[in-house]
């Protein structure tokens, strides 16, 4: 500890993350801040141009609602994110972000996004809400917008932010240390904006030995944004809603364009479809199992059950899909045509966002036109921008939200000077990353705002700082004081690896929690288990040891998925129900139940390390 040096820096508005959320913050603070004479510092524990989910690309935008050319309203909007989350979400934060995100999709095409056009012009939609796009550089784009706005002398790549500072019940900074130098940042700020992503690998992955790593979302989100929240003890919602994307089989390949655009179907091995074979299970969902389009947890829930009764693998008929459509072209010539082009989307789907499904295609010989590939229910994740919905509890505006969700600054925390957005922020699901940029604007604005109207900032003591660099570098002093006493450096009975710690707590996520290996299915008896081990790894967190800066940023990504796991296992146990029976099947109390169409929040009281449980009414703006 005694060669790494400590830099203060001190700002009016900290951006926290590089990704889609904080990149539209960086926009929309650079904006306000050059107005009001601000300051604005960002940070990213990677490098902003390929960091956060969008780093490899992505071949659509999921969410333009298309308000100018009355394609849709903001209601239609609502209606269908409160549909597909069985009718736990907020509409004013929905609404919020609906009537914002054109805007921002209309800026990424200024930046230099090419977004597909038909011969009139028009966006070419890959279903109502989303725009087929040449991704690949998507985030490189996004990201150059942020730096430009911002200035790279504000923008510090490659810290990792670990803790936040909590003065007098308001957060006023963070700490973290660069993954590259001997350094531990102090940041100090009138308004922090919490924009870290969401969270992979706290349930054990399907992908195991040669495949380790990979997974749906991005490994390198793992629960800042939660962790960052809940130690600054602000109140989380929906910390039980997991997300399980189905995707094709060992490469997580998307499904969405496949399904929406070449309108493909998914059989079981018998060739039966289960969306039709299934349709009377619907029924017990109702009112959710009976909108369209049906809950994406619903989707899922029917294929599980052809899983469950050995009717796979499933496949996604890609052959017969791009058959009908080059069929449907009328001659033989325009067919033949038709069917080049579309191989060729379906390749660019995979190499827009997900490299590694085309390299899985190629290395088992798939020609989609000619043979169907599985897919399947991947892991959980934590992700409160796509179809799941944990994050904090924030301020809704001023102009919609009702008097129960507001509390002055929109998206701010129940903290006081703490924002969120993106994946951060909770119970607004579906905002992609064209919605999470336009909330990152939303929530930079009024982070500005608050900047403005709170400019004291009341003082940190300095011994907790000192203590606080001391408990984050342990890892490192652990390693060099005990490593030398075992012929293996990774077995060691001093200490704990980080990557043996991931997996123990995958081991209890997966097995008590819900995780693949338990089919998706827990009970409280179950949960209630599993937080007994979670108590267990808790205490040995203190023995996890880093041989390195990088072995270090593994530690504490690792902590930060160990909080996010306790407060889903606590919120799965609070709701008495099963609600997402795609998500979770809780089978003890396996049925949907009226009384429990609430938000389950929680908090985390920082002076007495003790959760709080709430059951919190939903309040709709429209019906
Ligand atoms: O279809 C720290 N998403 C899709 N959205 C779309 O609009 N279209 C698609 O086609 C999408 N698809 C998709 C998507 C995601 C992924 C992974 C795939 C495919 C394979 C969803 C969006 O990507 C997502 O909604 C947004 O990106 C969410 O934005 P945000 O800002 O909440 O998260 P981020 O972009 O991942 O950024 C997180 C940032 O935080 C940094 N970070 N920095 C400092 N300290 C720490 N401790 C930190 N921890 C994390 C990260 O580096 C990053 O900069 S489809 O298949 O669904
Ligand atoms: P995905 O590739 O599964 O992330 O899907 C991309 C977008 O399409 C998201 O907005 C999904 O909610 C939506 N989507 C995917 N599959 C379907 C489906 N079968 N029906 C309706 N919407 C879908």
């Amino acid at each position: 500890m005694a060669d790494f040096e400590t830099k203060e820096i001190t700002t009016d508005v900290l951006i926290l993350g590089g990704g889609m959320a904080a990149s539209g913050a960086a926009v929309e603070a650079a904006y306000w801040a050059k107005k009001n004479g601000l300051q604005v510092a960002l940070v990213d524990k990677a490098a902003m141009d390929r960091s956060g989910a969008v780093a490899m690309g992505l071949s659509a935008i999921n969410q333009y609602v298309g308000l100018k050319d009355g394609q849709n309203t903001v209601k239609d909007y609502v209606d269908y994110v409160k549909n597909d989350l069985m009718g736990i979400a907020r509409d004013d934060l929905v609404a919020s972000i609906a009537r914002h995100v054109d805007s921002t999709v209309h800026l990424f095409e200024k930046w230099g996004l090419p977004i597909w056009k038909d011969e009139e012009g028009a966006y070419v939609h890959e279903g109502r809400w989303q725009l087929m796009i040449n991704g690949e550089s998507y985030k490189v784009i996004v990201a150059e917008a942020a730096k430009n706005a911002v200035g790279t002398d504000n923008i510090y790549e490659r810290v990792f932010i670990t803790e936040p500072l909590v003065a007098d019940g308001r957060c006023v900074g963070a700490v973290g240390f660069s993954v590259r130098e001997n350094i531990f940042y102090v940041f100090k700020a009138k308004a922090v904006l919490a924009a870290m992503g969401g969270a992979v690998h706290v349930f054990k992955p399907r992908s195991a030995g040669e495949g380790l790593g990979r997974a749906w979302y991005p490994p390198w989100n793992s629960g800042s944004s939660a962790y960052f929240t809940l130690k600054a003890g602000a109140e989380m919602t929906c910390q039980e809603v997991r997300f399980i994307p189905v995707r094709f089989k060992d490469a997580y390949g998307p499904v969405g364009a496949w399904f929406l655009l070449f309108k493909s179907r998914a059989t079981n091995a018998q060739g039966e479809a289960y969306m039709e074979t299934r349709r009377d299970e619907l029924e017990k969902w109702k009112p959710y199992g009976l909108v369209k389009p049906i809950p994406a947890n619903l989707r899922n829930w029917l294929m599980m059950l052809d899983v469950m009764e050995g009717k796979g693998p499933i496949y996604m008929r890609t052959e017969e899909a791009i058959q009908n459509i080059a069929k449907s072209e009328g001659d033989e010539k325009a067919a033949k045509k038709k069917l080049k082009e579309l191989e060729a989307e379906a390749w660019e789907d995979f190499l827009d966002m997900t490299i590694s499904q085309a390299i899985l295609w190629a290395a088992t010989n798939t020609a989609p036109e000619e043979k169907p590939s599985e897919i399947a229910a991947a892991e959980p994740y934590f992700i409160g921008s796509h179809s799941g919905a944990s994050g904090a509890w924030v301020s809704g505006p001023a102009d919609i939200a009702p008097e129960e969700y507001q509390w002055g600054y929109t998206n701010m925390s129940t903290v006081k000077g703490l924002f969120c957005a993106g994946d951060a922020s909770g119970a607004s699901s579906h905002k992609f990353s064209s919605g999470s940029h336009a909330e990152g604007r939303i929530a930079a604005k009024a982070a500005c705002r608050f900047a403005l109207d709170n400019a004291d900032i009341p003082e940190v003591d300095a011994g907790k700082i000192e203590e606080m660099k001391k408990t984050i570098l342990a890892p490192l002093d652990k390693f060099a004081q005990n490593s030398k006493d075992s012929s293996d450096p990774d077995i060691n009975p001093a200490y704990m690896k980080p990557k043996m710690f991931m997996f123990r707590l995958q081991k209890i996520m997966d097995e008590y929690a819900g995780g693949v290996t338990a089919q998706f299915s827990t009970s409280k008896a179950q949960l209630e288990k599993g937080l007994e081990l979670l108590t267990f790894l808790k205490e040995d967190a203190e023995h996890l040891a880093a041989e390195d800066l990088h072995e270090l940023m593994r530690c504490w990504e690792n902590v930060h998925r160990m909080w996010q796991a306790e407060a889903h296992v606590r919120t799965i146990l609070a709701r008495e129900e099963t609600r997402w029976p795609g998500y979770y099947f809780r089978s003890d109390t396996p049925q949907m139940k009226e009384d429990w169409e609430v938000f389950v929040n929680c908090v985390w009281h920082p002076d007495s390390g003790e959760w709080e449980m709430k059951k919190v009414p939903i309040k709709r703006l429209f019906e």
